[in-house]
């Protein structure tokens, strides 16, 4: 192995906002619980308010940071571009980072629209043929109990999957007087509750179970559709606003679907930012005809297992507590109980790609799995726009 292999893999995360956060901590830590297939440098943080992203970089570790994210995809001293921006930079940055030879991980979901992410996967397809990786940050299938789900289903644990019921709540839009913020209009998120929450349920159903979602049944909708502006502006949409003005809500609240998977079963999937009580609450359960999976995003150690083929009257949900050295990830961490965490899954994805950078191998979930979320959370539009008709996906690609 020559010098190239082993140098460290250099990265500039364009954004510093709530995933930039995330993203840091996980470049951060990774190096020092995981043994790296490379070691890996945090080179600079990108962000277009100098002050801002001069003391993200300090804060979160940075070496550098900088204002032009152009210039910085174009410098030789950067390897992997990591995108955390609003969904409406997702495709212009990556196709050009990917254009320049650079690595992208890039933040969920893909992209605003099902155009911009088939151009992302073309242009991921032709960085491929080049050794350039991409790969799309759906953390959760990289918390232990949701690996651990998706590797029981694949023994056959629960038998041949028969129903899936996935849900996503919070509940931070309860309060009309929550200001208008980028995530509640179409032109920065693309979608609401659907996109940037819907998208994870969606990629976890996919994941877990190996079956595609390929007609799915919905209605999307906005409870509250005027908010008070922030006195700050909203990104580039409103500036200063004055107190007491409000705008427009311009995507959905909450999303209700039904799903039709690839071998038959149905799917339930529910994404609300209007569950009151609910703050961070991804559950999904998968029905077979051996037995049962369940997994409960504020209970993230454990996943909950049903064998129906145990004796009579001994069946019952179990818990198994994935603190556990052989767990996926978990022997890098704590002695067994010793509990993770919301930001371990960010660690977690920093190790699988720079493990699929090293060995030359295309991380997951990658750009075509992000591609066939888009085009589910598509249908659903198509089919809420049309009084909940039962809509096709465009085909997918099979997840791995
Ligand atoms: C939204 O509230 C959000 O931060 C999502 O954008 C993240 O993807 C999810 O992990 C938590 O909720």
């Amino acid at each position: 192995m020559g010098a190239s292999v082993t140098r460290p893999l250099r990265v500039a995360m364009i954004g510093y906002g709530f995933m930039g956060a995330a993203h840091s901590v996980g470049w951060r830590q990774a190096p020092r619980m995981f043994d790296l297939a490379r070691p890996v440098e945090m080179t600079v943080v990108v962000g277009r308010n100098a002050d801002a992203v001069a003391s993200a970089a300090a804060k979160w570790g940075w070496a550098e940071s900088a204002t032009e994210w152009r210039e910085v995809i174009a410098r030789d001293d950067i390897d992997v571009v990591d995108i955390v921006t609003p969904g409406d930079s997702h495709a212009e940055i990556a196709i050009a980072a990917l254009e320049a030879g650079k690595h992208v991980l890039c933040e969920k979901p893909l992209a605003n629209t099902v155009a911009e992410a088939e151009a992302m996967a073309e242009a991921a397809a032709r960085a491929r043929d080049r050794g350039i990786r991409s790969m799309v940050g759906f953390t959760y299938r990289r918390v232990p109990a949701v690996t651990l789900l998706r590797d029981m289903i694949a023994e056959g644990a629960v038998g041949t999957v028969q129903q899936v019921r996935a849900a996503y709540r919070q509940d931070w839009l309860v309060d009309p007087g929550m200001p208008l913020a980028w995530r509640l209009q179409k032109e920065n998120a693309g979608s609401g509750a659907l996109g940037d929450i819907g998208a994870h349920i969606i990629d976890m159903t996919q994941f877990v179970t190996g079956l595609g979602v390929e007609r799915v049944s919905g209605t999307i909708d906005t409870i509250v559709k005027e908010r008070p502006l922030p006195a700050d502006g909203l990104m580039g949409l409103t500036k200063g606003a004055g107190a007491g003005e409000t705008g427009a809500v311009t995507v959905d609240d909450v999303a209700l679907f039904t799903g039709r998977l690839s071998n038959g079963a149905l799917a339930s999937f529910e994404a609300t930012r209007f569950a009151t009580g609910r703050k961070n609450a991804l559950t999904i359960e998968v029905s077979g005809d051996r037995g049962a999976l369940a997994f409960d995003l504020e209970d993230l150690n454990s996943l909950r297992f049903y064998d129906r083929t145990a004796p009579e009257g001994r069946q019952g949900f179990t818990q198994v507590l994935v603190t556990e050295a052989q767990h996926p990830y978990v022997s890098a961490w704590w002695p067994a109980g010793h509990l993770l965490g919301y930001e371990h899954g960010f660690s977690h994805q920093v190790v699988d790609l720079v493990a699929a950078i090293h060995a030359g191998s295309d991380p997951h979930p990658s750009f075509d799995e992000g591609l066939a979320v888009q085009r589910v959370l598509d249908a659903v539009e198509r089919s809420s726009d049309n009084d909940s008709a039962w809509t096709g996906v465009a085909a997918g690609v099979p997840v791995v």
